[in-house]
């Protein structure tokens, strides 16, 4: 074993956001960088009962650098069993899935999620714990302070291991197997969904699918069970092979970024499904003839018809949806009479829920959805459950979202981002936003048809766990308008650079001439009040958002 001696002070930037620690590739490639961090999380997770860890990542540019870097230090470090999967690769939602089959004391996740891979782009790393899932907030600020405090990391002189494979080598008291990262989550897959409800349909011959792994790490997922176990045509899984850029693109499943996927769903001959998934493959985005779901209103009608699938046939304990993801589920979670409960953003506050047994679904309006089968966000498992409800329903798509509001009515969702923002800007912006919270409740505002809106309440977003009783503050600011309005504003926490304003409008709407509103139209006026409220262009010098989903 060799210890070298780092220079931490150098490294105070170790803070994990939203998502663990996401920075430019060049700043992980400085001597020591990744090391620091590394050997933080062993210092904050050991003495742990079991010495069994598992690695992988989304394949990017880095990826199996720092697995090497990792590998050495795990062992260097006292762990008995490495899990890695083959050629580095593991999607999130897979790795949670093998953290929780081997029963390892936990995960490395080397992801930066949906930003941009290459020398010159984005780099991440985490860590879940046993349950599969990311490591809560105790966690990750102890690491965080671990990351500031040593001064030395452990390491073995070895040369680096074949990670395409397959088998096991022991090196000093270690056992590292390279496994195949895709079997485990298809079984897991098979074992939740009806497979021959879902083969009929491709058998049939008349339901038409593609799936776009965005050259990211769910292409040889999507291969393994949608073409091989499912029957779908070669080819529906299309950009499958996961590329270190991900083919230059970003690999962010959403109406922008999957625009060769969104042209088949429009055209002459438009498919019937398509879906895309992003970079670690937790995210997705589902898509109809001709029609798009918000994935807000995906998490309701999941929820709604959860008893389609036979994972869930049993019934739902509860629902969670982070904060600013629309409050549709909450309609249904009533209708149903099951708990629904409002987390921070980000999917580490789902996990003490779901491990309770207190909800069994969750989602975010970021493209993002899961269950209780895993402890992280699952692409390819929301795009399953979609295609076994068409199986079941016998219906396309767009019946089911629009029954779907015909019965419960429609929460409008808009999300607008403003990136690249001046940090100091952007903070100000926030700060003189909380300074007026306590004023803002009657202030009204007129709308397009002469009538008033008015704030009914404001504040800013606090979570008291129920679970562990943890309190999370200062996670966004919540403004509830009294025609059923509500705007929130917050900062990013997975950005790479300066800052990026989120600002998310969400409206219910139940009258049935109003359910078919473009959701830029329906939600234009609290657009505005939003802007008279934050100041955001003379904050920030911007006329518009850059993103709007
Ligand atoms: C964003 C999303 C959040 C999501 C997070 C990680 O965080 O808004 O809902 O959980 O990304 O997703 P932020 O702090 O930038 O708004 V992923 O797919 O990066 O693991
Ligand atoms: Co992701």
């Amino acid at each position: 074993m060799t210890t070298i001696r780092v220079n931490t002070q150098a490294f105070s930037d170790q803070k994990p956001g939203t998502s663990g620690l996401r920075k430019k590739v060049t700043q992980f490639q400085q001597p020591g960088y990744l090391e620091n961090f590394v050997q933080a999380i062993f210092n904050t997770i050991t003495p742990s009962s079991n010495q069994r860890l598992v690695i992988g990542g989304d394949g990017r540019f880095y990826n199996r650098e720092a697995i090497q870097v990792i590998v050495r230090m795990a062992i260097a470090n006292g762990f008995t069993e490495i899990l890695v999967g083959q050629g580095g690769i593991l999607s999130t939602p897979a790795a949670s899935c093998v953290i929780r089959k081997n029963k390892a004391c936990g995960g490395i996740i080397l992801s930066a999620s949906h930003n941009p891979g290459g020398p010159d782009e984005d780099f991440g790393i985490k860590f879940n714990g046993e349950n599969g899932g990311p490591a809560p907030e105790p966690i990750t600020e102890a690491i965080f302070q671990q990351t500031l405090k040593i001064t030395q990391y452990q390491t073995i002189d070895y040369n680096d291991i074949d990670l395409d494979k397959l088998g096991t080598l022991q090196i000093a008291q270690a056992q590292v197997t390279i496994f195949d990262p895709v079997i485990d989550y298809a079984d897991l897959m098979a074992s939740m969904f009806d497979f021959d409800a879902m083969k009929q349909l491709f058998q049939q011959g008349k339901f038409r699918m593609c799936f776009d792994a965005m050259h990211a790490v769910n292409g040889p997922y999507a291969k393994e069970i949608l073409e091989r176990r499912l029957g779908a045509p070669i080819g529906t899984v299309i950009n499958a092979t996961p590329l270190t850029d991900f083919g230059g693109g970003h690999p962010d499943p959403n109406l922008v970024h999957a625009h060769e996927l969104v042209a088949l769903l429009h055209g002459d001959d438009p498919l019937d499904f398509g879906a895309a998934s992003d970079g670690d493959g937790d995210r997705n985005m589902i898509l109809g003839k001709r029609f798009y779901i918000n994935p807000c209103d995906s998490l309701a009608i999941l929820t709604a018809n959860a008893d389609c699938i036979p994972a869930y046939a049993k019934g739902l304990a509860g629902v969670a949806r982070s904060m600013p993801t629309s409050r549709a589920a909450d309609r249904v979670a009533s209708a149903m009479d099951i708990p629904c409960f409002e987390t921070p953003t980000g999917w580490k506050f789902f996990g003490n829920l779901l491990d309770a047994g207190k909800i069994t679904l969750c989602g975010e309006e970021s493209f993002g959805t899961g269950s209780d089968h895993v402890r992280e966000k699952d692409g390819l498992w929301a795009v399953l459950f979609w295609l076994n409800l068409i199986a079941a329903k016998n219906q396309p798509v767009r019946d089911i979202v629009e029954n779907h509001w015909a019965k419960y009515g429609r929460d409008y969702f808009t999300r607008h981002d403003y990136e690249g923002v001046d940090s100091n800007n952007a903070q100000a912006m926030i700060s003189q936003l909380k300074a007026k919270i306590p004023t803002m409740p009657g202030q009204t505002f007129i709308d397009k048809n002469k009538s008033e809106i008015k704030i009914e309440s404001a504040d800013d977003f606090q979570y008291l766990d129920p679970v562990d009783n943890s309190k999370t503050s200062e996670q966004g600011v919540r403004v509830y308008l009294s025609n059923g309005g509500r705007i929130v504003f917050r900062l990013s926490g997975t950005g790479t650079q300066g800052a990026t304003l989120r600002v998310y409008f969400d409206c219910f709407q139940q009258h049935p001439d109003l359910l078919a509103q473009d959701p830029q139209h329906a939600l234009s006026e609290l657009v505005d009040i939003a802007q008279s409220l934050a100041g955001i262009k003379q904050f920030t010098g911007r006329v518009k958002p850059d993103v709007i989903t």
